[in-house]
């Protein structure tokens, strides 16, 4: 074998393509309580959200692995949203929104009540990302 092609192999740095993205690089030190501000446009990929705002509507958001289902939902300020899966192995945290009221990193159910209208970004600390990406959702609260 060429001795050059050999060392191509070995490090791997030929002609390779790049490693990605690598994001915004992030805050660093936020933790704590949700992150507020705006959320960017369909954040968590959401440009439409499932209607909740029936009173009669089931408004939990089940997570494992990878999503929030649904993870693109329709609230009214006052009513109750529910998450049921495991905090400690998807930790929530807020992204955007009027309030920082999404948080959590114990237990399996948390709800949370939403008193002003706007749209709330969150994510799994451990599979998403504050961009929205990955395992990540919103919720758009209407008054
Ligand atoms: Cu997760």
């Amino acid at each position: 074998m060429h001795k050059w092609a050999w060392l191509c192999i070995v490090f791997a740095a030929c002609g390779s393509s790049g490693g990605g993205s690598g994001g915004a690089g992030g805050t660093g030190g936020s933790g704590g309580t949700g992150g507020t501000g705006t959320c960017a446009a369909a954040f968590a990929g959401c440009s439409s959200y499932m209607d909740l705002t029936a009173d009669t509507a089931n408004r939990d958001i089940a997570f494992t692995f990878s999503m929030y289902t649904p993870n693109c939902i329709k609230v009214k300020t006052g009513q109750t949203v529910t998450f049921t899966g495991s905090f400690a192995q998807h930790p929530l945290a807020q992204s955007c929104g009027p309030d920082a009221v999404l948080f959590n990193t114990v237990g399996m159910s948390k709800s949370f009540t939403f008193a002003t209208a706007g749209d709330y970004g969150y994510y799994c600390t451990f599979h998403g990302n504050q961009m929205g990406q990955g395992m990540a959702g919103s919720i758009s609260v209407v008054p």
